[in-house]
């Protein structure tokens, strides 16, 4: 049975990519921080009981900000791979929590690297890399594009994604970097821009909220649907060597685009509702991303199905659902049609069968 570390399982892709390599029969080991509530609630679907003798998921009180805990859990539980996904994630709190990215989101990947090398466990390595690194480099981004980094997480992810080479190159390590863009879904945080709009949208339509308030809406990014990406994740690690990859969809929307579709898709003008706040605007952002993700397309055969409209849908479905209401339905139908098998599995549990609404989605 292989054996897969998570960091960040508790985040939108860590949830994802646990139920998938549970799906394929891995143990699955994953790092969360103590808080004083619950911050598990993305996998409690999949949560199992560590008595029981069936047990494949595991979980692990940690931080990025402590190596030799790390290497700790990286010496005991001697993965076949890891996962390294945990980090400051959020662009805006980087501004006002710079040294703080820069010691999770940087230094945390040198902790991880540096943990696998004193342990001797031999182990292959993924680092979740950005596409946030590229910048203000001119789209279309692949591999061999510039790092132009405009942000204190986008210079973090530039150091992080630097290390694994050079561990890769020192040291021997298959270490290797997914270039990712945007990718998004109903377990989005909720205050990254897409989630916002469409938790938003719901509660217009329930009369909780008449008022959205938001920065830059003529930027643009390449949004995908992120149980597509956990996939070449799991792919990446799976090649004869280690390497980089870019994966993104090759499309690219504004702000302004995604808010027309998820409103128009319920009946509603956006415009009637959305105000600018100048919280929201950063001090420097990306006007432009969009993915050349051929290599990941000629090496291992990855493309997007989920399209844009469609990622809108589903999310929207799965808010409105949320708040008692009876969505419109396209969205889940999307996720019907193109069941992703592994994702099928999770609603097969008896913890999704006592029905957990986040699960099935
Ligand atoms: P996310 O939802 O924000 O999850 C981040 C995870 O990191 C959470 O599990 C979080 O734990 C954990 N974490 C944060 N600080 C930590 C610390 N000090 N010690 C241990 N764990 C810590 O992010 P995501 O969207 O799933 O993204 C996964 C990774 O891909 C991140 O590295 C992100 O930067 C990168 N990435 C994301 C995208 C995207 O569009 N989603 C694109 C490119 C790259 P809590 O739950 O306790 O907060
Ligand atoms: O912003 C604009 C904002 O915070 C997208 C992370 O997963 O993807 C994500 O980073 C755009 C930006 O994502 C609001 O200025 C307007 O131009 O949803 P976001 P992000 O910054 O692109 C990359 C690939 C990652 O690696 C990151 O970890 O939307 N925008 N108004 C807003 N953004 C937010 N959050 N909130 C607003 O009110």
């Amino acid at each position: 049975m292989n054996r897969a570390l998570i960091t960040g399982i508790s985040g939108q892709d860590g949830s994802y990519l646990a139920e998938l390599l549970l799906a394929k029969g891995y143990e699955v080991h994953g790092l969360i921080r103590r808080a004083s509530t619950f911050n598990t609630y993305r996998i409690e679907h999949i949560y199992q009981d560590p008595h029981d003798p069936g047990a494949r998921l595991f979980l692990y009180y940690g931080d990025l900000a402590n190596l030799e805990q790390l290497a700790n859990i990286i010496y005991n539980v001697r993965p076949d791979e890891v996962y390294h996904l945990g980090a400051q994630s959020h662009v805006k709190v980087s501004f006002e929590m710079p040294e703080y990215t820069g010691d999770i989101t940087g230094l945390g990947t040198a902790r991880i690297l540096e943990a696998i090398r004193r342990s001797g466990v031999r182990t292959r390595f993924y680092q979740a890399s950005s596409s946030e690194m590229f910048g203000d480099a001119p789209a279309p981004q692949n591999e061999r594009t510039s790092l132009q980094p405009r942000s204190p997480y986008a210079a973090a992810k530039v150091y992080a994604h630097w290390i694994t080479v050079t561990y890769r190159e020192s040291y021997g390590i298959f270490a290797s970097s997914g270039i990712l863009f945007n990718h998004e879904s109903p377990r989005r945080g909720e205050t990254f821009v897409t989630r916002k709009i469409t938790r938003a949208v719901a509660a217009v339509l329930a009369g909780r909220q008449n008022r959205l308030f938001l920065g830059n809406l003529d930027a643009k990014r390449d949004w995908g649907y992120a149980p597509e990406y956990v996939e070449a994740i799991w792919k990446i690690l799976q090649q004869d060597r280690a390497d980089d990859f870019v994966i993104g969809t090759g499309e690219t929307h504004s702000v302004r685009d995604f808010l027309e579709e998820a409103f128009a898709y319920v009946g509603l003008d956006w415009r009637e509702y959305v105000t600018a706040d100048p919280r929201y605007f950063r001090p420097l952002d990306i006007p432009v991303l969009r993915a050349d993700a051929s290599k990941a397309n000629h090496e291992f055969g990855w493309e997007p199905r989920v399209s844009f409209g469609e990622l809108v849908r589903i999310m929207v479905d799965h808010d409105v659902a949320r708040l008692g209401l009876e969505p419109p339905g396209e969205g889940r139908k999307v996720l019907e049609e193109k069941r992703f098998g592994w994702h099928r599995w999770n609603a097969q549990t008896p913890a999704a069968l006592e029905s957990n609404l986040e699960a099935v989605w």
